[in-house]
């Protein structure tokens, strides 16, 4: 046998024995991708002992068998009132991953049923306010207090010194309140001098009376017009005798026939 055979018969037993060994002690990878188990166009990728899936959007676990759209509760969307619904496991690569409802602002329960706004039930006009931890609260009008806005305030003791000027007397009532104001005082919360204290308009002496917020004039007998300022046929106004006729307009008009004037 020449030496170069017997290189050749060692080199090629020494390669059999090597190859024998290894695959006995576990050396090489098997590729668990072979057998393409990433459903739904995942992407395998071969780990030692094991592979990953990569899926594609919309599908998760291990094998990317589940859509997405299946995993709450396995419908579509069971959660209500606006509600959304997520996966509770941060790794979607898990075999029956959990899902939960995320609730709109004041909404609660399983399934997002619970309509806190409803179940509170806020008085008197008052605005109910979602909160995003799942309650709600209601906002009162300035009128009304407590927890769903069901106590009158009572602004006549809680403004008792600066509510009903200039001696106007309060009164408390369910949703508000009201001055009962002296004479010649007006507003709401008697604050206004009426017209005929602050500077009368009646002219000529006329004695300006209130008529609630309003006032009328009353003109001396020569006098008259809304504001006193037109003269009647008491003035004696026409002249030469001629004949004085009341006018509701401009106080009077003279009739000059056979007077020889005009
Ligand atoms: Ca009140």
């Amino acid at each position: 046998m020449s030496s170069r055979i017997h290189r050749k018969i060692v080199s090629d037993s020494y390669r059999i024995v090597s190859n024998l060994l290894s695959f006995f002690s576990c050396e090489n990878n098997i590729d668990e991708c072979l057998s393409s188990p990433c459903a739904n166009n995942g992407i395998c990728i071969d780990r030692i002992n094991g592979y990953t899936c990569n899926c594609t959007t919309g599908y998760i676990n291990s094998n990317c068998l589940k859509s997405i759209n299946d995993t709450c509760f396995g419908q579509i969307n069971p959660c209500q009132n606006n509600g959304t619904c997520i996966l509770k496991s941060v790794d979607l690569y898990v075999d029956n991953p959990q899902s939960e409802c995320q609730c709109y602002d004041g909404y609660n329960g399983k399934w997002c049923e619970n309509d806190v706004c409803l179940e509170l039930n806020c008085q008197n006009n008052s605005t109910c306010q979602r909160l995003s931890n799942g309650q709600a609260k209601c906002l009162c009008n300035e009128q009304w207090y407590g927890n769903i806005c069901q106590y009158d305030i009572n602004e006549c003791e809680r403004d008792k010194f600066n509510i009903c000027l200039n001696n106007g007397t309060c009164l408390n009532y369910p949703g508000g309140y009201k001055c009962l104001c002296q004479d010649n005082y007006l507003g709401k919360n008697c604050e206004d001098k009426h017209i005929c204290l602050e500077q009368s308009p009646c002219l000529n002496h006329g004695q300006c009376l209130p008529d609630n917020e309003n006032y009328y004039c009353e003109c001396l007998t020569n006098f008259t017009g809304l504001n006193c300022e037109l003269l009647t046929c008491e003035s004696l106004p026409c002249q030469h005798n001629g004949t004085c006729i009341p006018d509701i307009n401009q106080g009077f008009k003279c009739n000059c026939t056979g007077t020889g004037k005009n």
